[in-house]
């Protein structure tokens, strides 16, 4: 039986700026503002990068813990910081995002090629997040880029490092992950623990191809500006509302509905032990 579709937005990341869409949030206001729009639109989860004074991506835990206020201050979704943080990021200050005390955060199960760079997850550095997560009852957003990742992930619930049900995100289409096809999905969600749930994220060009054949399949789905700055081709989203609004139209068009954040806390056994 499919549950609601939880429509995730992420709204700033760590590879734009303002030279590609002048639209990116920056500051905590402008966070607030956008993660107010998303909600209103449908979103249940914000993915939560923030930028310094210059609009650099940071892990400050000062300006994170302004974020959330500005948006907890204008709606409330889940919020979901990222570990993943900009590539390159020193490994405490990626485990220091989680002294924010979110319901959720990113655990990007990995290291890969990450466009031109490398996107660094040494197992030992999986394994302390994950522990630090589970000591913090935040729950984690398991990160997919590639298959072999999922035994990892497998290997870690198993172990009990990951409690059940596990939360699985599919980012599809970075240059050095998984392609995003239809038959690539098809066999992410086939090697799936019982009873995990999932989403999926997928960049530029793939995004609303991959969020129509997740709805079709059952999951759930990630938009926003941090994956894909254009509404269609040559347009650029006013800000990730638009994305929002556009996968909304998509659930409806399959017959779904879309999770509110109470029940995308249900749906992901937030807040349980
Ligand atoms: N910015 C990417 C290097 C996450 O948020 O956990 C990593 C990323 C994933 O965005
Ligand atoms: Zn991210």
């Amino acid at each position: 039986m499919n549950h609601p579709v939880i429509i995730t937005a992420a709204l700033v990341g760590a590879e734009l700026s303002r030279r590609e869409t002048p639209t990116l949030p920056l500051t905590p206001e402008e966070i607030g503002e956008a993660a107010h729009l998303a909600c209103q639109a449908g979103a249940a989860i914000i993915h939560l990068h923030v930028r310094d004074k210059k609009g650099r991506p940071t892990l400050d835990l000062k300006v994170l813990k302004q974020a959330i206020v500005e948006i907890c201050k204008r709606c409330d979704p889940v919020i979901q910081v990222s570990t993943g943080g900009a590539v390159g990021d020193p490994f405490p200050k990626r485990i220091g995002v989680l002294e924010s005390s979110p319901e959720m955060a990113s655990l990007n199960m990995g290291t890969m090629n990450f466009g031109d760079d490398i996107f660094s997850n040494p197992i030992p550095f999986i394994h302390q997040l994950a522990g630090q997560m589970k000591k913090k009852k935040i729950v984690p957003e398991i990160e997919i880029y590639d298959l072999s990742q999922i035994e990892l992930a497998c290997s870690m619930i198993e172990g009990g490092l990951i409690l059940k049900p596990a939360h699985f995100q599919f980012v599809l289409g970075v240059k050095g992950g998984l392609a995003a096809t239809v038959e690539n999905l098809k066999l992410l969600v086939s090697r799936l623990p019982a009873g995990s749930t999932w989403t999926v994220a997928a960049v530029g060009r793939h995004q609303f191809p991959m969020v129509e054949e997740a709805i079709r399949l059952g999951g759930s789905v990630r938009v926003g500006l941090e994956d894909n700055i254009y509404l269609e081709k040559g347009v650029l989203a006013k800000g990730s509302h638009e994305l929002v609004e556009k996968a909304v139209a998509l659930v409806r068009k399959y017959d779904r509905t879309v999770a509110s954040s109470v029940e995308a806390r249900k749906i992901l056994c937030l807040g349980s032990e």
